[in-house]
């Protein structure tokens, strides 16, 4: 019984303030580029801020057949998309996830996303000690007229 309680105590102690589960990460301005018809895969972008040692592992959406972790560099002044296995989130130091840099990337979109949609994501946490933890996101689409991200990889 002894272990039992430890292990409910280290549970509350992880988790007591809903704002602090996944190790404090903070989700800041959330937001998806909205797409046209036909368009199957947008990217989503946020800033994330955890208080401890964190890596995004993860992600996932009712809106989307697939969610990945995508980062962008230039090859050959050609911008590629590739997905990473994990963003790192070093403690206190706000990572953006931006156009241009990294992003989620929704790929199987169920339907075209326009300005006042919002889009539910799930996001998955793994900290230091491979704890994981989950944080729902609500990010509103915005209507971008810029041209949309070329894909290297799908
Ligand atoms: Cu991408």
């Amino acid at each position: 019984m002894k272990h039992t309680r430890q292990l409910i105590a280290a549970i509350l102690s992880a988790c007591t303030v809903t704002a602090a589960c996944a190790g404090g990460v903070s989700v800041s301005d959330p937001w998806v580029r909205g797409t046209v018809a036909a368009q199957k895969a947008t990217g989503a972008f946020m800033g994330l801020t955890a208080s401890a040692p964190t890596r995004l592992v993860g992600a996932s959406s009712p809106a989307a057949a697939q969610v990945e972790v995508h980062e962008m560099t230039m090859e050959n002044d050609v911008m590629k998309m590739r997905p990473v296995a994990a963003l790192d989130l070093p403690a206190g130091a706000k990572v953006d996830l931006k156009p241009g840099g990294y992003h989620i990337m929704l790929m199987g979109l169920a339907k075209p996303l326009s300005e006042g949609m919002t889009v539910p994501m799930t996001l998955t946490f793994e900290a230091a000690d491979g704890a994981r933890e989950t944080v729902d996101v609500e990010a509103p689409v915005r209507a971008l007229t810029a041209a949309p991200m070329k894909h290297g990889m799908h």
